[in-house]
């Protein structure tokens, strides 16, 4: 029997050793890799129940992504960071194991929030095996822009004013940047307006792709790293009130990615520079790395379902709930 290039992938993910590592090797012991969501397997995606393809990994709690999805508090400055790359392998859902590069181990990187002004300051670290960088979006003195290579086992200073008020990615921005994102080096810093926004449920949801296969093409799709992860645990709000959700498209290889919220429309701010809504509606498009804030209330209990309209994403990890309580 030849070896296909999913079956080195994983060979290679299993010879990377670690805890992680013998697992896979359980698993290839025990039966062949179930194949990949990739475009190999049509007769999974009919068969497959919408919504259903990707579970999140089992031993994963209904917290386990509450670091990355709510908002920590808007207090006062002053903001110290520490980002240092690892590239390690990360459990990206119920059957697939991928070498990953992060940011703290994670996938999206942390969640940041600063007040616009402020001074961020940021111990950067490339603890990886080749060379990464660290950039910002926004607007910040191009000196510190940050699309220098720094070696591994670098380390650098990055300090700059958060502005302007609204959300905006980081990421590596390394060539291919399309595989430095799509493997998980990506993150998201939100930026509050001076006096802050109004009080509201916060969340951040920030989509990404892996790429399972090798193809050069995401595969699977996840709402702040893990794919199902929103449809196993429904995002939980009070029936009324107001819900501020912090959106990203970190998704490098779609042109387009879209959020679709069910029975409800929301208020658009493009990027959250704005106070004025762009648009009221129930289906936002967003570009790589483009974003919006999006304010609502779900005005009566009940589950109300979150989805890209691009029916492969959304079939690929991409679905959730809100529970309205
Ligand atoms: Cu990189």
């Amino acid at each position: 029997m030849g070896l296909s290039r999913r079956d080195l992938l994983w060979l290679s993910l299993g010879a990377a050793g670690g805890l992680t590592g013998a697992r896979v090797w359980a698993g290839l012991r025990g039966r062949r890799p179930r194949p990949s969501l990739a475009a190999d397997s049509p007769r999974l995606l009919e068969s497959a129940e919408y919504g259903a393809m990707a579970g999140p990994p089992p031993d994963l709690g209904p917290q386990a992504l509450d670091d990355l999805t709510l908002l920590p508090p808007a207090a006062a400055g002053p903001r110290h960071y520490r980002l240092e790359v690892e590239e390690l392998n990360v459990a990206v859902s119920q059957d697939q194991v991928l070498p990953a590069w992060t940011f703290n181990g994670r996938i999206p990187g942390p969640l940041l929030r600063a007040n616009a002004g402020e001074t961020v300051n940021i111990e950067f670290r490339n603890g990886g095996a080749r060379p990464h960088n660290l950039h910002f979006h926004g607007a910040h003195e191009v000196a510190v822009d940050g699309w220098e290579p720094l070696p591994p086992g670098g380390t650098r200073r990055v300090q700059f004013r958060a502005a302007p008020a609204g959300l905006h990615p980081y990421h590596c921005d390394m060539t291919p940047a399309p595989e430095h994102i799509s493997r998980g080096l990506y993150g998201l810093l939100v930026v509050d307006p001076p006096g802050g926004r109004p009080p509201a449920k916060e969340l951040a949801l920030v989509l990404g792709g892996f790429d399972t296969d090798g193809d050069g093409r995401s595969d699977l799709f996840g709402w702040n790293g893990v794919p199902g992860f929103q449809m196993k645990y429904p995002l939980r709000v009070r029936v009324g009130e107001l819900v501020r959700v912090y959106l990203l498209n970190m998704v490098a290889d779609e042109p387009v990615i879209s959020f679709h919220l069910h029975a409800q429309v929301f208020d658009v701010y493009p990027s959250g520079t704005g106070r004025t809504p762009a648009a009221r509606t129930d289906v936002v498009t967003l570009a790589p790395t483009e974003r919006a804030i999006l304010e609502f209330r779900l005005p009566e209990s009940g589950r109300y379902m979150f989805h890209p309209h691009q029916a492969r994403l959304a079939e690929r990890g991409a679905m959730g709930w809100f529970t309205a309580l």
